[in-house]
């Protein structure tokens, strides 16, 4: 009754912000992302009869606040299955964890992957991550590889459908990350969401055109149009932090560096070199490029004041399996 497995981040390029009303975490809005085959959360479970409460580790250490939300998703792993089992779980980032690299993502993926391989549970990967959905919106994108697509789909088997669209090596774009600050962000995504939905006047309007960035992100993607997809993720990311910006008070998850790495892009950008940007829920700048465009954007962004590290990543596959 014992499974490891790994999964790698996602980030979007059509952003999700924002609950559905009918609750259980469907999110308000579709979105697309490309996974990241560089960054890696690898987490092992064991079901043990004997224990009398779950536990849970993060990089070997016992964390209490995140231990309530591991035990929440695997409360909704074991109803699914029909097990009362508590668990060890131990968790290990090979990147800084909850400073806006989608560390719940990859977090959540892992760890519905290997509670329900560890229960010999069986479920497809659609349903795996329908479950990871309801505990992390994103983790639901990273159960599947390369570039990937969630619809909320209300009166459908499912409340929410994700799937893949395209795989990492039918169109092996690259990420640049640029980490302007290390550690936790102030406001986590679940509680920043709920203030915007609470209070920006934005909001209903970001919901209302979400469709239509995701139609326009489908086909840039699945007709390799690296200037259509640049345009359409870039106004996402940037609609977004309007919407977030416009809730009170208002969330300013950017600092002086992330402005800078966004300028330094869109300079590239206009001298020819194939790469755009997203941020998403915290300061650090990710910029999506071809291959080509690796050394030149890796030479820009290292070069902008306050940019401490940078990370590199193509893309990668699904959440799997390894023990
Ligand atoms: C995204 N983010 O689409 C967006 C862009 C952050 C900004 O999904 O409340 O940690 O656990 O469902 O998945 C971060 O939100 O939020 C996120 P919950 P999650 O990647």
């Amino acid at each position: 009754m014992a499974a490891t497995a790994v999964a790698h981040p996602n980030i979007a390029l059509v952003k999700y912000w924002g609950k559905a009303p009918e609750g259980d975490n469907v999110p308000a809005v579709g979105s697309l992302s490309i996974t990241l085959g560089g960054l890696t959360t690898r987490t092992r479970v064991r079901f043990d009869p004997g224990l009398a409460g779950d536990r849970f580790r993060l990089d070997g250490v016992e964390d209490g606040a995140a231990a309530r939300r591991v035990s929440r998703c695997l409360d909704r792993v074991r109803d699914r299955l029909g097990v009362r089992i508590h668990a060890e779980v131990s968790s290990r980032n090979d990147f800084p964890t909850a400073a806006g690299l989608a560390s719940s993502a990859s977090g959540f993926a892992a760890l519905v992957t290997a509670a329900e391989a560890a229960l010999g549970g069986g479920l497809d990967p659609a349903e795996r991550a329908d479950l990871a959905r309801r505990c992390s919106g994103s983790a639901a994108r990273s159960i599947f590889g390369g570039f990937v697509e969630l619809r909320p789909t209300p009166g459908g088997p499912r409340p929410t459908e994700t799937r893949q669209i395209l795989a990492p090596d039918e169109w092996p774009l690259e990420v640049v990350i640029a980490v302007t600050a290390s550690g936790p962000k102030a406001t986590g995504s679940t509680e920043g969401m709920r203030l915007t939905e609470r209070t920006s006047p934005y909001h209903a309007e970001w919901v209302r055109l979400s469709p239509a960035h995701l139609d326009e992100a489908r086909r840039a993607v699945l007709g390799r149009d690296f200037e259509a997809l640049a345009a359409i993720a870039e106004h996402s990311c940037l609609a977004m932090h309007a919407v977030m910006l416009s809730a009170r008070p208002g969330l300013i998850y950017w600092n002086g560096a992330t402005v800078a790495c966004l300028h330094r892009v869109r300079e590239l950008r206009g001298r020819g070199v194939p790469v755009f940007f997203t941020v998403d829920a915290g300061p650090q700048v990710k910029a999506v490029c071809l291959p080509e465009a690796v050394p030149a954007v890796r030479e820009a962004l290292g070069a902008v004041p306050g940019v401490e590290a940078l990370l590199h990543s193509g893309l990668g596959g699904g959440a799997e399996v390894v023990e």
